[in-house]
């Protein structure tokens, strides 16, 4: 019998299932470590293979810095390792159960779909699919593909006029799962897209198709507001009871040729080889079907504050360098302007580190995409990847004057 009696006790019971599968982080700690030499570079690396550190931000050379969560009963121990390589490090984060804890906003049940709290996959979804029915002369429902784990890769395709095909714009988002403020910004992106009436952006909106797809890792993504708010991985299993790959190093350009583990228990794992993983495998085989009429190809991330010009594989220039470099300085200073945010810009491996099989690098070999960006968005550090919700509108404003700066260079441009 369905009584409300039985249907709150299933309900609460789902709520304490789901409670005490989720992993917590009490008085885990980040921190900073910045390698001043080739011995101290050497050590953080052996570090880096022990299963009980979290490196957020993996070493690459000497003089760029290292992100490391530490679990509590590892924090003497690790400072006392690394204070004995001469090395200082600074607390970015110390307790991280506090900022999950404090992540979220507030919300009524009663809510519309906003930009003042994350949300489920669901959640997202459903708001697509409204998206879709109220503005169904405009917006389509898109199957991108689908994870490992059976769940459909859904995004948008917005069309105002026709003629517009040749003028498409893609935007990937959390294709790493914990990276959550990447599909706030995405929806976010949508919305004014579709609602803006400021002149300027309905111009840029207008003269583009726009595919939109806020969560290019759906099984990640569940399994960071259920398991493990620190996933970052695809959820497929490999050996010695690790899963996933690194589903920005599994695509088929360049492949696991520098950046990437062949270990399936490290976070960037390439994978058994490219396109291993569901995800990127069916993804990849859709944008087969529309990757020529690209114009665009954004990619967000988080974080770091910063534009990165393909590819990650190398630190040469791509063709197309200095038109990219050139419109992308245009637009951190447009972005700057709303709220003093600053960001780096520069070739992936010059930048931050060498990334091979990354998303944008594949569609940028494969079609030759003139725009290709990967925004690392906020911040610096003080949060990582758990920017407070309160942060979603601002950081998504100032993106999204960045994105209309971009379109509004380029349509200058021969
Ligand atoms: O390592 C990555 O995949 C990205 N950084 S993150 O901290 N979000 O993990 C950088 C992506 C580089 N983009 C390209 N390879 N084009
Ligand atoms: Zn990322």
């Amino acid at each position: 019998m369905n009584t409300p009696l039985t249907s709150l006790v299933v309900i609460c019971a789902i709520i304490v299932s789901s409670y005490q599968g989720k992993l917590r982080y009490d008085n885990y700690q980040v921190y900073r470590v910045i390698p001043e030499n080739v011995e101290q570079l050497k050590f953080l690396n052996h570090l880096q293979a022990d299963p009980g550190l979290r490196f957020w931000r993996e070493v690459t050379t000497v003089n760029r810095h290292v992100d490391i969560m530490v679990p509590p009963d590892r924090v003497n121990e690790f400072l006392q390792l690394i204070r004995s390589k001469q090395m200082k490090p600074k607390t970015l984060i110390s307790n991280v159960q506090d900022l999950i804890d404090k992540e979220r906003g507030k919300r009524n049940i009663t809510d519309e779909f906003g930009w003042d709290d994350y949300h489920t996959l669901e959640e997202i979804n459903i708001w697509l699919g409204a998206i879709a029915e109220q503005y169904h002369d405009k917006v389509t429902l898109l199957k991108g593909g689908s994870s490992y784990e059976g769940r459909p890769i859904v995004g948008v395709h917005v069309s105002f006029a026709p003629g517009n095909e040749n003028r498409s714009v893609f935007i990937d988002a959390n294709i790493h799962a914990c990276e959550w403020i990447s599909s706030a910004v995405a929806t976010y992106i949508l919305n004014q897209v579709l609602t803006s009436t400021d002149t300027n952006v309905r111009e840029v909106a207008e003269s583009h198709d726009w595919y939109v797809f806020p969560v290019l890792n759906p099984d990640g993504y569940v399994y960071t507001h259920l398991s493990d708010r620190t996933w970052r991985k695809t959820r497929v299993p490999y050996d010695d009871g690790c899963y996933g790959a690194d589903p920005n190093r599994n695509w088929d350009n360049h492949f696991n040729e520098g950046g990437a583990s062949d270990d399936p228990c490290s976070d960037t794992y390439a994978g058994p080889e490219a396109f291993s993983e569901p995800m990127t495998k069916s993804l990849s085989e859709y944008l087969l079907t529309i990757g020529h009429s690209l114009e665009g190809y954004i990619s967000f991330h988080s974080y770091h504050q910063a534009l990165l010009l393909p590819y990650g594989y190398t630190t040469d220039h791509l063709d197309n360098y200095d038109e990219l470099y050139d419109v992308g300085l245009k637009a951190i200073d447009t972005l700057s302007q709303r709220y003093g945010t600053q960001y780096e810009i520069g070739n992936v491996a010059e930048l931050m580190y060498i990334a091979s099989g990354g998303s944008p690098d594949w569609v940028k070999g494969t079609f030759g995409t003139r725009i290709t960006y990967t925004y690392e968005l906020r911040d610096t550090g003080k949060y990582g990847f758990l920017l407070p919700a309160e942060l979603i509108i601002p950081t998504a404003e100032e993106t999204f004057d960045s994105i209309i700066r971009i379109f509004q260079e380029f349509a200058k441009k021969p």
